[in-house]
């Protein structure tokens, strides 16, 4: 009976010393990341990696930003309505070290490649993450009381984070095929409106579900992206990625980049399917697609929208030359093409 009470003592003695320890442990800081990339920075992982933590009331997070591709780390306020543009997102920008409790949100600005942001959970709760550049990237954070064992610890979440970026990158050709499958459509249909169409795949993406939210793999990209051809043909640019959107911009990038723009003496016009279209006749001319972008799927208790922003852009040129273009968003990831019109 003594020896009991004794073995008792000890194991309370040895619960109360691990109970303070993990309460010390509370306060602990937990590592993730935002992004990633292969070396060309062609192929991005769109994800928050992991995108689901446990972690004790108290605890900080440490995001580290993996990409060329800018990200936000944010979390928003419930009923909050997520922004179009990180401009009138979570005013102002909040440093890093900031606490998130749900009451006002926090948010980092378009960070990249090697730049840190903290967020400090003092309150229990579930809180998702989202990126404000990136409506499909998301994730959440699980903020348990310290009372509570937390699931998984550090080297998990490293392991994850690895095998989740793989898998993400490892998707990449499966999308060239899904790439020159369009390819071929396009091309179909262009040669029932008009054989002097040729297309360009203008990024390619592909959007996975975890239980914790979505991660996405784009390739960022004009695939077959040289094209020659004859003057006063066509070339047609669509965005097949269903997460990030695109420009088509010849000449000088103009400050506007979300709306077509010509210049000089030139126009962008629309045409009956709702692709944008303008007809370059000089290489000096500035042409500037506007956001192109794959359409959005329909929400529940979101209203019907207007088929927009353009899927597609289309340029017809009247003289010979060569005309290099990149995309405004993505120049730095090395997006970019060139049309050479021959006599
Ligand atoms: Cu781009």
């Amino acid at each position: 009976m003594k020896l009991m009470n004794s073995l008792q003592g000890q194991i309370v003695t040895l619960w109360i010393v691990l109970a303070v320890v993990s309460m010390a442990q509370g306060q602990q800081n937990w590592d993730a990341t935002v992004g990633g990339q292969s070396a060309d920075m062609s192929k991005q992982a769109v994800a928050f990696l992991p995108d689901e933590l446990w972690v004790h009331a108290g605890d900080s997070i440490t995001w580290t930003f993996n990409s060329g591709d800018i990200h936000t780390v944010t979390f928003l306020t419930v009923g909050q309505i997520y922004p179009f543009d990180q401009s009138n997102g979570c005013p102002p920008i909040t440093e890093s070290g900031s606490s998130f409790d749900g009451s006002s949100c926090v948010s980092s600005a378009d960070l990249t490649l090697g730049q840190t942001y903290q967020v400090i959970f003092p309150k229990a709760g579930n809180y998702e993450i989202v990126c404000l550049v990136h409506g499909q990237m998301f994730g959440v954070i699980h903020v348990l009381d310290p009372t509570l064992p937390l699931p998984y610890d550090q080297a998990f979440y490293d392991e994850q984070a690895k095998e989740q970026l793989k898998g993400l990158l490892a998707d990449a050709d499966h999308h060239h095929h899904h790439a020159e499958h369009q390819h071929s459509i396009a091309d179909m249909f262009s040669a029932r409106v008009g054989s002097h169409t040729k297309s360009v795949t203008a990024g390619v993406g592909e959007i996975a579900a975890t239980a914790g939210g979505q991660q996405s793999f784009s390739l960022v990209r004009f695939v077959d992206g040289t094209v020659a051809i004859r003057a006063g043909d066509t070339v047609e640019w669509t965005n097949l990625d269903p997460e990030i959107g695109h420009t088509i911009t010849f000449g000088a990038v103009p400050q506007d980049l979300f709306d077509p723009s010509c210049s000089p003496n030139c126009v962008v016009n629309t045409d009956p399917d709702g692709a944008l279209h303008a007809t370059i006749t000089n290489p000096q001319q500035n042409v500037h697609s506007g956001l192109i972008a794959a359409l959005l799927q329909d929400e529940p208790g979101v209203p019907q929208g207007l088929v927009a922003p353009p899927t597609r852009f289309r340029i017809t040129f009247t003289t010979p030359g060569t005309y290099p273009y990149v995309c405004a968003f993505h120049d730095n990831l090395g997006m970019d093409g060139q049309v050479i019109v021959l006599p």
